[in-house]
């Protein structure tokens, strides 16, 4: 028998799905095109603050908004069953509201759907990835709660629209990263620095909206459509630093809560944040001054409509963090904060692989470890990775021959076919992040993470397969590692 940590040769589940993923505002560009209404992301990157490098915008993109059927080619190449594309909000509804329906928006995702499925690929619909059209914002954004009834409009429309065809629907994704980034630390839009206050407040009206729009398909839509609907979160694994110490096991256990257990526990367990981490904030806010917890509460009403909102676990992860218990002896005076409300300090072993990106090491059997982690956690859901991959930068000369994003794809998937056939964990899908290279966010068009290399100095944005792209598609007919494969030459390079 093979150890545990041997590379693990075998095949995937017959029903297995493979995937590849992009969301709205990184590909598509046509910021202004046929109707579309301004969105927090296009009001963040023409303000120009300097939190996107090189000022880049998604203005243009990879301009998928008219190359989508290049798009639909490259992944009939890759051979997946899925794609993983999100809707501009205010492509749709300029903005924000169904008071304006833009005809030409709608059209646009019904075409590509229509493309997909005429290419026997199912579309995998996430309706929120960070592009709130900027009326929205203007009344508060996620801090408001007025925006739960209007993101349940937002998902009715979509559900009347597609749901004939698209039967995998994915309400948010990531929320942590829009509470965090975008509300709590201020990086991404819409840039609000409110670490320890709008940062929760953001979360919470998030957990609530999804709740809403997971019944509205459950009630109106579900017998007629017969789909799935759920949310897609994100972490990193959390690994102890010194696993002999308590603390650091603890404070593992802690982050874990904090970073997926904050949406996961009310969604999948109980209708309610984690324990430790309602304790955590609340003790904190009493010392800072506060007369009640930061942490905002659900009432048990809230508690039962959150609680069962999923028909599968969406999970989005790249990497691992080693975690040591660490209380600031200043917590008290400090301006409170959603990090220092967890007591740990985060750090990378040096001897993992680093990649394009400063916070994404190669830790393969985390991968392996969060998946059991889920299972445990959560009462084996169904899991669909919605997103996984690694990054490079300016590595112009070996843009193409990508061997080190080969070497991460070969060993993360390997750790998830461990997870299902070793461990008995419950996955059924994998997503590459991303399709091809794209707007990343804060590090603009400076870090990319495509199968598929794009020029974006080329007005018409080729597409380029990269070794990754084929060595996926390799993976995906081989539907799993085969001892004498030909195809997929496996290089360990790390970048
Ligand atoms: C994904 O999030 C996004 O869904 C996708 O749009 C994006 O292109 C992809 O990542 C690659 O970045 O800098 O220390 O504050 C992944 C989860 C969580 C990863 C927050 C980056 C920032 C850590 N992200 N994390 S830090």
């Amino acid at each position: 028998t093979q150890s545990d940590d041997e590379f693990y040769y075998g095949d995937f589940p017959e029903d297995f799905i493979w995937s590849s993923a992009t969301s709205s505002y990184q590909i598509e560009g046509g910021w202004n095109a046929s109707g579309k209404g301004v969105n927090i992301w296009d009001t963040f990157c023409h303000s120009y603050n300097g939190k996107v490098e090189g000022n880049a915008t998604g203005d243009i993109a990879c301009d998928s908004f008219n190359n989508w059927r290049q798009d639909v080619e490259m992944l009939k190449f890759l051979g997946v069953q899925f794609y993983r594309f999100s809707i501009s909000w205010a492509r749709i509804f300029p903005d924000g509201t169904n008071a304006t329906i833009n005809e030409a928006g709608i059209k646009y995702y019904s075409d590509l759907i229509d493309a997909l499925i005429a290419a026997n690929i199912k579309p995998f619909v996430t309706l929120y990835h960070w592009d709130l059209p900027q009326t929205l914002q203007d009344f508060g954004g996620w801090e408001n709660e007025t925006m739960i009834e209007y993101f349940n409009q937002y998902a009715i429309i979509c559900f009347q629209r597609y749901g004939d065809r698209v039967k995998h629907w994915l309400t948010f994704n990531e929320p942590w990263v829009v509470a965090w980034q975008g509300y709590g630390e201020g990086s991404f839009a819409p840039g609000i620095v409110s670490p320890g206050v709008a940062v929760y407040k953001a979360g919470h009206t998030m957990i609530k909206a999804h709740a809403k729009a997971y019944h509205t398909y459950n009630d109106t839509f579900r017998a007629s459509q017969k789909g799935v609907i759920s949310i897609t979160l994100n972490t990193d694994f959390k690994s102890p630093k010194n696993t002999s110490n308590p603390l650091d096991v603890a404070a593992g256990e802690r982050c874990l809560q904090f970073s997926i257990g904050w949406f996961a526990h009310a969604i999948f367990k109980n209708g309610d944040y984690p324990e430790i981490m309602k304790e955590q904030v609340r003790s904190k806010s009493l010392a800072q001054g506060y007369n009640a917890s930061r942490l905002p509460v659900f009432t048990e009403a809230d508690q039962a409509y959150i609680k069962g909102t999923h028909d599968f676990f969406g999970l989005n992860t790249y990497t691992t963090q080693a975690v040591e218990h660490y209380v600031d002896p200043n917590s008290a005076t400090n301006t409170p904060s959603y990090m220092d409300d967890q007591d740990r300090k985060e750090s990378f072993d040096p001897s993992w692989p680093t990649s394009g990106a400063s916070w994404l090491r190669m830790v393969p059997w985390g991968i392996r470890r969060l998946l059991n982690w889920l299972k445990n956690e959560y009462n084996d859901p169904e899991i669909f990775i919605t997103e996984n991959g690694i990054s490079d930068r300016n590595a112009t000369s070996v843009l193409l021959q990508d061997s080190w994003r080969v070497n991460f794809y070969n060993q993360y998937i390997n750790n998830v076919l461990k997870a299902i056939r070793k461990d008995n964990v419950n996955v059924r899908a994998y997503t590459a992040w991303s399709l091809m290279d794209n707007f990343e966010w804060g590090r603009g068009y400076e870090e990319h993470y495509g199968l598929y290399y794009v020029d974006m100095s080329d007005p018409k944005r080729p597409r380029t397969a990269k070794d990754s792209a084929k060595w996926y598609k390799k993976m995906i007919a081989d539907n799993g590692f085969k001892k004498n494969s030909s195809g997929a030459k496996i290089n360990t390079g790390t970048l």
